[in-house]
This record gives structure tokens, C-alpha cells and sequence, in this order.
């Protein structure tokens, strides 16, 4: 392989240098991706074809950017960041690229001189669904701010063929269908057929030992499929891009060139399909995956592939294997990716013939890990004989690291109880391998995403491992980007800040506290909430288009969007609206302002609970809004089928942003960071990020309710009796006993049943408990709600303090606690 040689001078080449940013450069750009990409003219061109035009331009530019990047890379030798994630939701590419190249303005005037409009291009676009919610937005955030920082990374993933499923209601219904966004080709992607690994799967390993009785372990396997990579460029802000390389399954060459030889061609194209299905569908979370072999083999599957290509890309620089740990870091985005640890040390020991304590070094000096949940169920746990017959050789070794790790801490002064609590294997019951303690293990550093959550993992999950590194453990508190949820879905907001302040908060979010002093000023704080109404208004405007409801833009939008769960509460609003609505129903008395609920989010298809709680708001929802004695006050609203497209025009029109997890299971939340940003108030319990955005923004600034971890754990172990609260609260009561009544189950008692008796018997995330502070506390709402000048200057303040909240400032936390990785800028 030759040596890569610097390109600068091609750059100077006509035509490759006429790729330019004006009007002019744009609007030929796009006719002639128009005309010889897609064989069009425009009297017959769909508006895809408009929009895939314009993605090509634009793609164009930013390749542009990418391989400046890129050669500056190579050129300075970096050590670079390896993102290794199951889950990206990116959103549409094509606003953000055109914002981070700063040619919006063009780019509109450009298509408004051949008679389009950029809006609705730019709403043509479907966004990959590759990830179930904050995990892999969170994902997507970091690779907007390491592209924005210049840090030398790729990151990595899997191509699901079907992103998350796409929600209808039906008859107040969740109805999953498969989403299908590669279906009108997907513009930003180019394939690198020449980039692609064999992955094998199943067999056996067999051991031999050579003349000098060195042991060799050759793994054989049962199938081997592909992996080809499809490379998506993500530009940053003024600055650099990276790559999004995700991996699909396809078959190797010779698949079952045996069954084709003896003529049995159907045999052959049948297994070619079955090896195709690993990357066909997303999972998703919130749901009870063990023993769901296709997950595993889909975490296997991109691991593999992506640690092969490290290795290449490592090797390909002239570099020794052993130096591996110096020239990357890999990071392991929550416990998905962890068999890479296994992985790395299969590929150092057997394939590259490194002795294991040479591996176990660059192997433990390689990886980090940031876990994402405290849930239980949600902590990756395989069964081992799974592993047995999917990983046979992982499962070797993960015994073996086991083993020297046990014996390693024998030698400490650990009890026989915290030992077999650290072990890799759990072997009460069905043995399984915890993934988290083998990703902990195999890293140098642990992380959680708040310092709530970050402080649990120590002192529960990882507690042990806490006693045995200390110092490996460190907490990263999320952030959002931005550009992204501030610049490009909220262009009036924008506008507002740039003219007093000017645009530096674009790429240092900490210059948004210039703002603080206009929360004083009258004339600014009106100009504020005109912007607010104006996307109010535009809010109004999809929910009428997406649920035929019509809403008054002056109404109070309080808003909750996430995933449906029990633990974050959606069912906890859903008691409050009902005490407003029983009061103004029963008692004849109105105090509450004109409010519209709004409720977002996807649950799991084999979540019952969750799926009930969807049933139970639109039920509220037929009840109220059809009640004329009520409607004009209250609305409920549930918007089917929230993603980053919808959720662009969600948080700018919100005034009231609902954070009601139980505290201690919502780790951060980065939704509550896009409401704030965007000059909502939260109402909130103190969980997750929610404590970091209470005391950046001020506790007179934040709603609070509800009981704390501590107090939650106490109540637990105390023995808590919701009966007890439900019975002695007599608002409560008429709540609960209003979810079985035939007013608002129409005559069919058994739905809501089970929530009900949920909720009286276990109620697991004390929605009683918190019942009543958090009822108290709307009532505050309501009473600041009432003085608009008071909540226009809640509302600048939340977001003059949101400087924390940026994904660029977690990210330096990352290369600084973390990666020690510099930036290198182009
Ligand atoms: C989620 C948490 C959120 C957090 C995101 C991003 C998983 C496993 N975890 O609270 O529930 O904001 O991760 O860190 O999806």
C-alpha cells in the first residue's frame, strides 16, 4: 500500500475548487445534480427529486469539508475517538448541513429563483430512525459537537434496513408499523464495498499447542457473514466533519457454495436471506430482551466489524498493534457494544497472536465505558449458553478474564459476598454474563450521564468496582447540541439572541448568559414572548394537521414528550388533568388558565403497562376535548409518532416542560435540556439532569416537587402503602376511582383496571407519594402563569443559564477526563 499523499494541490483544480458557497454556485449545483444525477428536468421532477438534488449539493460541500478533515488527521498522526453505539437518530441532515455551512440564506434564494421553496424541500426529508429516544439522539449530539470541536473521531453503528417503528393511534391505540426511510433512497450515504469484514458466528474452538508448546485456539465456525460499511458524513459548525459508518449485513461471496453447487439454489438464497435479517430492524428498548439472539448477534455483528476497521485504519498508519491504546480510544456507548472487550482480546490474542498480558493492557487502556441506566432490566445480561453456541470462543475468554480477575481481587480486602457480587458470570439461576461488569472491567474509565447518576452507579450498581478504582470512575453530565435544537429549529428565538448579543453562543453556549439583563427589560421581554406565540402558533398549526384538534396559540402548551414508561410518569399528568377536570365538572369551579397537555412518545410493542398509558391519555383526551363544558379550558393532545423532525417544532412552542420521573431512574434526560434551551419552565422531580438545570438556572426558576432518591429509598424500605395515601386523600381518591368509572372507560371496566389496582396494590414509582406535592406545585404554575411578565423573565433567565447544556461542553469533559484527545482544526 502506498503511502497516502497530501491532496492540497487537487484542491486548486478547476472544478473541484468551483464547489462554491454562493447563490450563483448552489443554483447550478442543484440543476445539475438534477439533470445528471437524476436524469430530471424540472417540469417533471417530484419533490423528492427536488430534495434529493439538494441533499446531493449539499453532500458535495460537506464531503468537502470531510476530507479536509481528514488529511489533516493523517497528516498530524491524531489520536482519535472510536463512538461505538446501537443507536443514532441524527434527524434530518439536510437544515442542519446547511446551517453548520452557513448557507441557508443562499441556499432559499437559490431555489426561490427556480420557483421552490426550501421549507418544504427541507420537509420532504424522512430521518433515519435508528435509535428508540435519548440514547441515540444523545449519540448523534456528540457526533454534531466532536465534528463542531474538531476532535479526530469516527463513529460507528449498525444500518438498520427499519428504523424504530412508527406509531399510529388508532381508536386511541398504539399500532406499530415498520418504518421504512431507505425507501425513496437515502441521499447522504455513499457504500465502501471495498470496507467490509467477515463476521462468524456459532461452531466451535479448537485448541492445539505448537512445537513449543504454545497454545493456539482456532475458532471454528458454523456461518460467516459480511459486514459493509456505508458512510454518512456529519458536518460541524463552521469546521470539520466526521464519519457516521454504519455496518450492513450482507452474505460472504461463498455462502453455501456447496447447497448451489448440488442445485439447490433456493437452499442458498434462503440462508443469503436469513444472514441479511441481522441488520433488518431495530429493537426496541424498554422491553425484555434476554434471550433475543438477533440482538445479540446485531451487537456482536457491528462490534466486530468496527474493531476490524480500527485495526485496519491503525495498521494502515504503519503503527504496531501494541501501540493501538495510544492512537484510539474506543468508547463504548452504554452496555450494547461491551462484548467488544472479549472481542479486541480475541482478535490480539488468536488472530494477532499478542500474548494476553500484553492484550489484557491495550485491551483495558483502550476502552471506555459510560452507562446510561440503573434499570435493571435494561442492564444487558446474556445467557451463557447463548453465548456458547452464538460466541463459543467470547465465551472462553470471558471466563478466563473472570478468572484472573477474581483472582486478582482475592488478593484484596474484598468479603466472600462483594466477590461473587463482581463476578462476570451470575450464576443463580440460568448462569448469564453481566455485561456491564465485563465492560467495566475491560475500561479505563466508567462514566454515568449526570451527577445524580453518575454518584448511584457508584454507590449501587458499580459499587463494589467503585471500592476496587476509585479513580476509574468520573460522571459526564450530557448535553444537547445546540445548533441543532436552538439555530435550526428555533430560527425566531435565534434571530432574537444573535441582535442583542450577538452569535457567539453558536459555538460557546456560556455567551447565552448575556442575556440575563434583558430579562429586566420590558420592551425585550415582550419581543421574547412574541416569538414564543409565533411558534406557539406554528405548533398549533401540526397538531391540528397531525390530530384534527384545534388549540389556541394563547392557551398555557404544557408539554410532555419522551418515551412511554412507568417510571417517568406520563400516567402521574394524567392524574392531574384529571383532578382540574373533575373540579371544574363536579365542584363548578374554574381556576385553572386555559391549558392545552400535549404527550408525545413511542411505547415498546411488547410493553403492556406502557401501551395502556397511551390508551389512558387519549381516553382523557376523547373525554375532554368533546366536552364543551370543558374544552375551552382544557385540551389533551397526544401527537402520534414523535421524532427529531417533530420534536424541531415541539420545544420551541412549549411554555411548560414535565420532568416527573421518580428520583433515581431517569439517569439524565436531555429532553429537559431542548425544553429549557427553547424557554420552557420545568415543572420536575429531582432526578437526572434535572438537579444540574435547577441550579444553573436557579431554584426561584424551577418548579420543584416530589421526594428525592433518598427519600424515595427510605419510603421503600419503610414499607409503602399507597391504599394508605389514596384512602386518606379524598382529591386522590375521586382521581383514582375516576379511571375505572364508566364516564371514561365507556362502559368496558376492565381498561384501566390494571392500572388502577397498579397503582393501589404496588405502585412501584410512588405516583401517590408524589401525588399531591406535585398537584400543589401546578397550582404555583398557574399563579406565575397568571403575571406574563414574571414568566417572560423565568423564561429568559432558563435560558440565559443553559451555557452547561451543550454537547460541546460535554464532549471537552470527555476529552478531558476521559479520551485525552485534542483537537485538530482544518
Ligand atoms: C437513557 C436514559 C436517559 C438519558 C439517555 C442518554 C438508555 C439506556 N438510557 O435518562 O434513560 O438521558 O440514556 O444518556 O436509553
Amino acid at each position: 500500500m502506498p503511502k497516502i499523499k497530501k491532496t492540497e494541490n487537487y484542491f486548486t483544480q478547476p472544478g473541484v475548487a468551483n464547489i462554491g458557497l454562493s447563490k450563483e454556485d448552489i443554483k447550478t449545483s442543484f440543476l445539475e445534480k438534477l439533470f445528471y444525477s437524476l436524469g430530471r428536468i424540472p417540469v417533471v421532477a417530484t419533490k423528492n427529486d427536488f430534495y434529493t438534488s439538494l441533499a446531493l449539493t449539499v453532500r458535495d460541500r460537506v464531503f468537502r469539508k470531510y476530507v479536509k478533515s481528514l488529511e489533516q488527521y493523517v497528516e498530524e498522526d491524531a489520536r482519535g475517538v472510536a463512538y461505538l453505539s446501537a443507536e443514532y437518530l441524527p434527524g434530518p441532515h439536510l437544515g442542519n448541513n446547511l446551517l453548520n455551512l452557513e448557507i441557508m440564506e443562499e441556499t432559499r434564494e437559490a431555489l426561490a429563483e427556480l420557483n421552490l421553496n426550501l421549507d418544504e424541500i427541507l420537509n420532504e426529508e424522512v430521518e433515519p430512525g435508528l435509535g428508540n429516544g435519548g440514547l441515540g439522539r444523545l449519540a448523534s449530539c456528540y457526533m454534531d459537537s466532536l465534528a463542531t470541536l474538531g476532535i479526530p473521531s469516527i463513529a460507528y453503528g449498525i444500518r438498520y434496513e427499519f428504523g424504530i417503528f412508527k406509531q399510529e393511534i388508532q381508536d386511541g391505540w398504539q399500532i406499530e408499523s415498520t418504518d421504512k426511510w431507505l425507501h425513496n433512497r437515502n441521499p447522504w450515504e455513499v457504500i465502501r464495498p471495498e470496507i467490509s469484514f467477515e463476521v462468524k458466528f456459532g461452531g466451535h474452538t479448537e485448541h492445539s499447542r505448537d512445537q513449543d508448546n504454545k497454545l493456539h485456539i482456532e475458532w471454528i465456525p458454523g456461518t460467516e457473514i459480511k459486514g459493509t460499511a456505508f458512510d454518512t458524513p456529519i458536518l460541524g459548525y463552521q469546521s470539520n466533519a466526521i464519519i457516521l459508518r454504519l455496518w450492513k449485513a450482507e452474505a460472504t461471496e461463498s455462502f453455501d457454495f456447496a447447497a448451489y453447487n448440488l442445485g439447490d439454489y433456493y437452499r442458498a438464497v434462503e440462508k443469503k436471506m436469513r444472514s441479511e435479517n441481522i441488520t433488518k430492524v431495530l429493537y426496541p428498548n424498554d422491553e425484555n430482551l434476554s434471550g433475543k439472539e438477533l440482538r445479540l448477534k446485531q451487537q456482536y455483528f457491528f462490534v466486530c466489524c468496527s474493531l476490524k476497521d480500527i485495526i485496519r485504519l491503525h495498521l494502515l498508519q504503519g503503527r504496531k498493534l501494541e501501540t493501538l491504546h495510544e492512537k484510539f480510544t474506543i468508547q463504548l456507548n452504554d452496555t450494547h457494544p461491551s462484548i467488544a472487550v472479549a472481542e479486541l482480546m480475541r482478535l490480539l490474542v488468536d488472530v494477532h497472536q499478542m500474548g494476553w498480558e500484553d492484550a489484557w493492557k491495550v485491551t483495558q487502556n483502550t476502552f471506555a465505558y459510560t452507562n446510561h441506566t440503573l434499570l435493571p432490566e435494561a442492564l444487558e445480561k446474556w445467557p451463557v449458553n447463548l453465548l456458547r453456541n452464538l460466541l463459543p470462543r467470547h465465551l472462553e475468554i470471558i471466563y478466563e478474564i473472570n478468572s484472573r480477575f477474581i483472582t486478582e481481587i482475592r488478593e484484596k480486602d474484598f468479603s466472600g459476598e462483594q466477590i461473587s457480587r463482581m463476578f462476570l458470570i451470575d450464576d443463580r439461576g440460568e448462569p448469564t454474563v453481566r455485561m456491564a461488569h465485563l465492560a467495566t472491567v475491560g475500561s479505563y474509565k466508567v462514566n454515568g450521564v449526570s451527577a445524580l447518576h453518575s454518584g448511584l452507579l457508584q454507590e449501587q450498581v458499580l459499587k463494589d468496582f467503585a471500592q476496587l478504582w476509585p479513580k476509574k470512575f468520573t460522571n459526564v453530565t450530557n448535553g444537547i447540541t445546540h445548533r441543532r435544537f436552538l439555530a435550526v429549529s428555533n430560527p425566531r428565538l435565534a434571530a432574537l439572541i444573535s441582535e442583542n448579543i450577538g452569535k457567539d453562543w453558536l459555538t460557546q453556549l456560556d455567551k447565552l448568559k448575556g442575556l440575563e439583563p434583558f430579562a429586566a427589560n420590558k420592551d425585550f421581554r415582550s419581543k421574547w414572548m412574541q416569538v414564543k406565540l409565533e411558534n406557539k402558533k406554528n405548533l398549533a398549526t401540526h397538531i391540528k394537521e397531525l390530530t384534527g384538534i384545534e388549540i389556541k396559540p394563547e392557551m398555557l402548551l404544557d408539554i410532555q414528550v419522551k418515551r412511554i414508561h412507568e417510571y417517568k410518569r406520563q400516567h402521574l399528568k394524567v392524574l392531574h388533568i384529571l383532578s382540574l377536570y373533575l373540579q371544574i365538572k363536579k365542584d363548578k369551579q374554574n381556576t385553572v388558565p386555559p391549558t392545552a397537555f400535549v404527550f408525545a412518545g413511542k411505547a415498546a410493542p411488547g410493553y403492556f403497562m406502557a401501551k395502556r398509558i397511551i390508551k389512558l391519555i387519549t381516553s382523557v383526551g376523547d373525554l375532554i376535548n368533546n366536552d364543551p363544558e370543558v374544552n375551552g379550558t382544557l385540551k389533551v393532545i397526544f401527537l402520534p409518532n414523535f421524532s427529531v423532525k417533530l420534536a424541531q417544532h415541539v420545544y420551541p412552542g412549549a411554555d411548560l416542560s414535565e420532568q416527573i420521573s421518580m428520583a433515581g431512574k431517569e439517569a439524565s434526560g436531555t429532553g429537559n435540556m431542548k425544553f429549557a434551551l427553547n424557554g420552557a419552565l420545568t415543572v420536575g422531580t429531582l432526578d437526572g439532569a434535572n438537579v444540574e438545570i435547577r441550579e444553573e438556572v436557579g431554584e426561584e426558576n424551577f418548579f420543584l416537587f416530589g421526594l428525592t432518591t433518598e427519600e424515595v429509598a427510605d419510603k421503600k424500605k419503610q414499607g409503602y402503602h399507597p391504599y394508605k395515601i389514596y384512602s386518606e386523600n379524598e382529591n386522590l381518591k375521586r382521581v383514582i376511582d375516576f379511571l375505572i368509572s364508566d364516564e371514561l372507560t365507556k362502559g368496558d371496566p376492565e381498561l384501566f383496571r390494571s392500572v388502577y389496582d397498579n397503582l393501589l396494590n404496588q405502585d412501584p414509582y410512588l405516583l401517590l407519594e408524589d401525588y399531591q406535592s406535585y398537584v400543589d406545585q401546578m397550582e404555583n404554575v398557574y399563579k406565575v402563569w397568571q403575571d406574563p411578565e414574571k414568566w417572560a423573565q423565568m423564561s429568559i433567565l432558563n435560558v440565559a443559564n443553559m451555557g452547561k447544556f451543550s454537547s460541546d461542553r460535554s464532549i471537552k469533559d470527555y476529552c478531558e477526563k476521559i479520551w485525552k484527545v485534542g483537537a485538530v482544526k482544518v
